[in-house]
């Protein structure tokens, strides 16, 4: 046996070791959920509210050893990460990357090399990143700030006029969408105009389910499910066209009448390093990346918060106060939402209770060990669910209670670095975090400013990619 050195890491008392991984425990010795051939872990993976969360109930089972194994239908056996310890030595990114794994390979499909689904080594991510990372920086979101009050006016008049509940959910999505497209493609939806979904949002609607339905199903029963498969290629072509025709459309006007958008953007600017610009192809990537990323995880995050507004009377009655003081009627700025402190971190409070991406994935760059004990292979998919994270007694105390008051200064000073990750880790973490979080903040102030709720009652979830509150429907009336 080799010496261990151990070393203590920051306020939990993490030990990173520093052993020869043949010194470790192999990685079978990690417990698991129970398995039966062919479907192997599926009995004890399915749930009404969907795997992340049947995970996220496993999870407490096992938060002591800190991970578990899951073998699933597809063969893969993922390891799932539930503790604060694990989490943080997995964001170190010395050890640690990105890497695609479940949905993700399949979302590739019409992601492509887009921001979010490129491997970590993969060059168009480096490239893509360097010219797109300005176009999120504060001056730029100054400039998306106006297709954020556009796209919430629309929300505003549509709750003005509803004589029956609402459908949230249904509602904060239309929101997301009309911001997201207008500001990164100048294109209006519009889809508070129509009753129905736009059927470019049905067929990215069902090509996202699809893509984490296959995993559930074991290769033996795919020649069942030919019919959904063609249904996932006209889907993905519907996409393609959609994001083509904006793109010739746009490289069809002069160039000096082109908007301030993330298109003008990509189309136009080199990158810093190497003066290169984005192929046609990428740039569709990265426009249905935005799409992808950028508006069902937001619209989850309006529609979890306003749900939690509407059952918590005495931080409804807080918020509103907050939102009054700071610009009453008028339509405030940008700087006048950033801040609304108790809005932030009422928004804070619920994606640590309900990250809307419940999951992100990360592998080892070299043969290691983890939590002092497990060897793990270089490349070993790492499932850190950041739901199961976000609840573990360690750093957040009676963990399933809702307090914004958890992201004050002072609290969340001592928290190590693997409690929080809402928006995943490092250079890989989210590109639009600050744009979510701005158009968030000025949608949950406007709403409470303008409408009393009703209480909708205990909270359902629905089983779909990104998290969702499921049939929520809520009784609103203009402000008393
Ligand atoms: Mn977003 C990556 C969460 C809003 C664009 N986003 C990520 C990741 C998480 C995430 C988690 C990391 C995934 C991983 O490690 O595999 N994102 C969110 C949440 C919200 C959100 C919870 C809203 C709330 N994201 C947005 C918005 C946009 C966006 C809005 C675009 C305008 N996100 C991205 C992009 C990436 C990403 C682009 C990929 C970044 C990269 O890997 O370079």
């Amino acid at each position: 046996m080799s010496p261990r050195s151990v070393r203590h890491n920051g306020p939990t008392d993490m030990v990173t070791p520093n052993v020869a991984p043949t010194d470790a425990a192999p990685l079978s010795s990690l417990p698991a959920i129970p398995s039966l051939p062919i479907v192997r872990g599926l009995p004890w993976l399915l749930s009404p509210e969907g795997i992340l969360n049947r995970l996220l109930a496993l999870s407490e089972e096992f938060r002591e050893v800190g991970a578990f194994r899951a073998p699933m239908p597809d063969d893969r056996e993922p390891i799932f990460v539930c503790s604060i310890a694990w989490a943080t030595e997995i964001c170190d990114e010395t050890r640690f990357e990105k890497v695609l794994d479940g949905p993700l390979v399949n979302i590739r499909d019409f992601a492509g090399d887009g921001l979010f689904t490129a491997h970590s080594d993969e060059r168009n991510w480096h490239l893509a990143h360097r010219i797109l990372s300005p176009g999120f920086s504060m001056t730029s979101l100054e400039r998306y700030f106006p297709a954020m009050v556009s796209a919430l006016e629309a929300l505003i008049a549509h709750w003005r006029a509803a004589r029956a509940p609402v459908d949230v959910v249904r509602d904060m999505t239309r929101l997301t969408l009309d911001t997201i497209s207008l500001a990164g493609f100048a294109h209006r939806f519009d889809s508070f105009a129509s009753p129905e979904l736009h059927p470019f949002l049905q067929s990215l609607g069902r090509a996202l389910q699809e893509s984490v339905d296959v995993l559930q199903r074991p290769s033996l029963f795919a020649p069942l499910f030919r019919a959904r498969r063609a249904q996932y290629r006209r889907d993905i072509d519907t996409m393609f066209s959609l994001v083509d025709e904006v793109i010739r459309e746009r490289k069809s006007q002069p160039q000096d009448r082109w908007p301030q958008d993330f298109l003008s953007l990509m189309l136009s600017q080199p990158d810093p390093k190497t003066g290169e610009l984005l192929g046609d192809e990428n740039i569709r990537y990265q426009i249905l990346t935005f799409l992808v990323a950028g508006h069902e995880t937001t619209s989850g995050l309006l529609s979890f918060a306003l749900h939690q507004l509407a059952r918590d009377r005495a931080l409804f009655a807080r918020v509103r106060a907050e939102v009054d003081e700071h610009f009453g009627d008028r339509t405030p700025t940008m700087r006048e939402v950033l801040g609304l402190d108790l809005v932030k971190r009422t928004l804070e409070e619920t994606l640590r209770l309900w990250p809307t991406v419940a999951a992100v994935t990360r592998a080892p760059k070299e043969d290691t060990v983890i939590a002092g004990r497990y060897a793990i292979r270089k490349g070993q998919p790492l499932g850190l669910l950041v739901n199961a994270v976000h609840r573990d007694p360690a750093a957040w105390p009676e963990p399933d209670r809702f307090d914004p008051d958890r992201f004050l200064p002072e609290p969340s000073k001592s928290r190590p670095n693997g409690a929080y990750k809402p928006f995943g880790i490092g250079r890989r973490a989210c590109t639009g975090r600050h744009f979510a979080m701005i158009e968030a903040m000025l949608a949950l102030a406007t709403i409470v400013r303008e409408f009393d709720f009703d209480d909708p009652g205990p909270l359902v979830q629905a089983p779909t990619v990104s998290a969702k509150p499921k049939g929520f429907r809520l009784t609103i009336r203009r402000r008393a």
